[in-house]
This record gives structure tokens, sequence and C-alpha cells, in this order.
């Protein structure tokens, strides 16, 4: 069955969204495999976000998740990984819609609520970076 990775980012965990994102998840039907709360180390932030290594804002976005705890959770469903994004909604403020989690909560480029994983394939990855026992 298909899982995704879902990180209530510092900035939420300190703004006591957690409960809010957690309901969101439930109530629409997913399933929450794993859940764990802790203060990611540099070492996983940088693996987490290898993709970005390159961009102008890669260290300002490693300095942000490693600034306090998050909540990870490891979500399962049918085409999860697109659901949880599209309740996500968009990276941009400009264009996260109202009723998605940023869309609510964030008008902040970096520091917006939640990270999704944005495939199948980087589900995994992500996945085995923070989660031992999670196949
Ligand atoms: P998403 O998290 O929506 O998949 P990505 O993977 O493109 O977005 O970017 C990862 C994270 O990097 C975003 N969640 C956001 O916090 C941050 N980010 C993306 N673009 C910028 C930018 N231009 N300036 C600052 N931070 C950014």
């Amino acid at each position: 069955m298909e899982k995704t990775l879902l990180v209530i980012k510092p900035d939420a965990v300190e703004r006591k969204l957690i409960g809010d994102i957690i309901q969101r998840v439930e109530r629409k039907g997913l399933e929450i495999k794993a859940l764990k709360m802790e203060r990611i180390t540099l070492e996983k932030a940088e693996k987490h976000y290898e993709v970005h290594k390159e961009k102008e804002f890669y260290n300002d976005l490693i300095n942000f998740i490693t600034s306090g705890p998050v909540v990870l959770m490891v979500i399962e469903g049918e085409n999860c990984v697109q659901i949880v994004r599209q309740m996500a909604g968009s990276t941009s403020p400009l264009d996260a819609i109202p009723g998605s989690i940023r869309g609510d909560y964030s008008v902040d480029l970096l520091k917006n609520i939640v990270h999704t994983s944005d495939s199948v394939e980087s589900s995994r990855r992500e996945i085995k970076n923070f989660f031992r026992n999670v196949d």
C-alpha cells in the first residue's frame, strides 16, 4: 500500500497546530502508520533536503527545520502521496488556497507548516531516513 511522509514543521508545533493537522488526516480517512515527535538532527535534515542543496534558500531551510521539534508521521492509503499534497496546499503562499493546511495557516514561503513527500519514490527515501521500522 502507498505511503507518504508528513512532517509538522517547527513553526506549526510552536503555534500549537499539531492536533489540528492530525485531525485533518484522520477525518480524511487516511491511516496513520507511525508517528513521533523529535528535533531533527543536522545530518538527517541534510539528507532529507539533499535535492535542494544547490538552492539559495538551502541554508535557511536547514536552519529552520532543525530549529525546534517536529512531528513526523507515516500515512498510508491509496494515492495518499497526491491526496496529502493537496491537503497541504501549494508551496507558494499566493497559490495555497484556503481550505488547505498552508492556505489556512501560512503566508510564509519558508515557514509553511508542513512537509509532504512529492512522489512515491521520494516518500520511500524520506520514510527510510526517519523511520527504521516502517517498510
Ligand atoms: P514542497 O515542500 O511544497 O514540496 P519544495 O520541495 O519545492 O516544496 O521546497 C521545500 C521547502 O523549501 C518548502 N516547503 C519551503 O519551506 C522551502 N522553499 C521552497 N522554495 C523556497 C524559496 N524560494 N524561498 C524560501 N524557501 C523556500
